[in-house]
């Protein structure tokens, strides 16, 4: 596939569309009228070096994060209250899992491998979502990364259903049904707790304290500190800011918390009828920066245990890898017999 240097995926300038070679210039051209017409991008298609990057960039991020992200709740499997709430959480530990798979896919489809991205992953070199570097203390944790964790990703995710990347568009919208579910699944959790006893009632209230601004958190730096965001929108990755999502998510709590008769530690939030949108109280931007320089609660034991779970699978995949290699030998013989034939 041709690869070009032009590093915005807007109309590149008159100059530097003559230093491009004819096919490169007939693909930026292809690839601004896609982005233009708010088509789709797919992995045949030309498309600029930088406008790739950054969907690898972003892609991989997100199947780190959906990989990591089984840890905190994986910690809660063997001591689920029932049989259950056992069986729906290893099942919802799974679906992250296999999101992580199809995004992996995806990402691969722009020509980084799997191992690369693993390999990133496993030297500290890849980011994954912040959120996955907070402890899960107690089972209402579960309720309420379903609750609010999922939350965060479905009102993320559902715009991402439309990114302009073909294989990443596809994914999301079979993600998102499941991340309903995970949702739904918390929500109950802590809606059998806020009506339980005293004491359950309040794990379930420690747990949204907790969880709440972390939550926020995921949605990304501040517009106004956030460098990617304004051309991944400008090449539809992107379809609304950080802030503009946050909003809208700490809306959906403001709401459901009534449900729950439960309260959010945020005493600022408040509906404004002349920006229509949803304000919330500040969040400290210092801990997210060092939550994603390493330093979080959790982000070395995370690490540690996603080395280890790498370097204990090795022989899996070279028996994977083998078994591959034993069946192509033999449809290649099968095949050089039926040309002799
Ligand atoms: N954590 O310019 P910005 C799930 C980085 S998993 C860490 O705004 P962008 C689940 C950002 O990467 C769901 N890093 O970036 C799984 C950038 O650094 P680089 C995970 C963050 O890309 C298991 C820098 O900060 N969801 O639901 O325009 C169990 C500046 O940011 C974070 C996704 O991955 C963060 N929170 O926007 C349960 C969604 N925020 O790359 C649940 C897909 C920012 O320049 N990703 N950074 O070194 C996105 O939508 C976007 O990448 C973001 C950031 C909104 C996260």
């Amino acid at each position: 596939m041709a690869r070009n240097v032009q590093p915005a995926g807007q109309p590149a300038p008159q100059n530097a569309m003559e230093a491009l070679t004819p096919e490169d210039a007939a693909g930026q051209e292809n690839f601004d009228r896609i982005i233009a017409k708010d088509s789709r991008v797919e992995p045949k298609d030309w498309m600029p070096e930088a406008y790739r990057r950054s969907l690898v960039r972003q892609i991989s991020q997100h199947a780190h994060s959906e990989i990591i992200g089984m840890q905190p709740e994986a910690n809660w499997i063997t001591r689920a209250p029932s049989l259950k709430r056992k069986s729906i959480l290893m099942a919802k530990v799974q679906d992250e899992a296999g999101h992580g798979l199809y995004l992996y896919s995806a990402a691969e489809t722009l020509g980084t491998t799997r191992d690369e991205m693993m390999d990133a992953l496993v030297a500290g070199k890849a980011r994954y979502s912040s959120i996955f570097n907070y402890p899960t203390v107690t089972w209402a944790d579960m309720g309420a990364i379903g609750w609010m964790v999922d939350g965060a990703a479905i009102c993320n995710q559902v715009p991402l259903c439309r990114a302009s990347y073909g294989p990443y568009g596809r994914a999301m919208v079979r993600v998102c049904k499941e991340e309903s579910f995970h949702q739904r699944q918390g929500f109950e959790i802590l809606l059998e707790l806020a009506n339980g006893t005293p004491a359950q009632r309040a794990m379930a209230q420690d747990a949204v304290n907790r969880w709440y601004a972390p939550s926020l958190m995921m949605f990304g730096p501040p517009d106004d500190d956030s460098p990617n965001s304004k051309q991944s929108m400008a090449w539809n990755i992107k379809r609304f800011s950080n802030d503009e999502l946050r909003s809208r998510f700490v809306g959906m709590l403001a709401e459901q918390v009534k449900v729950l008769g439960l309260t959010l530690p945020d005493d600022e939030i408040r509906f404004n009828e002349d920006t229509k949108k949803w304000e919330h109280g500040p969040l400290d931007w210092e801990e997210f920066k060092e939550v994603l320089a390493g330093r979080g609660p959790c982000n070395a034991q995370r690490l540690e245990r996603r080395r280890s779970a790498h370097a204990d699978g090795a022989w899996v995949r070279e028996a994977a890898a083998a078994y591959a290699a034993k069946q192509a030998a033999k449809q290649s013989s099968t095949n050089a017999q039926k040309a002799a034939a």
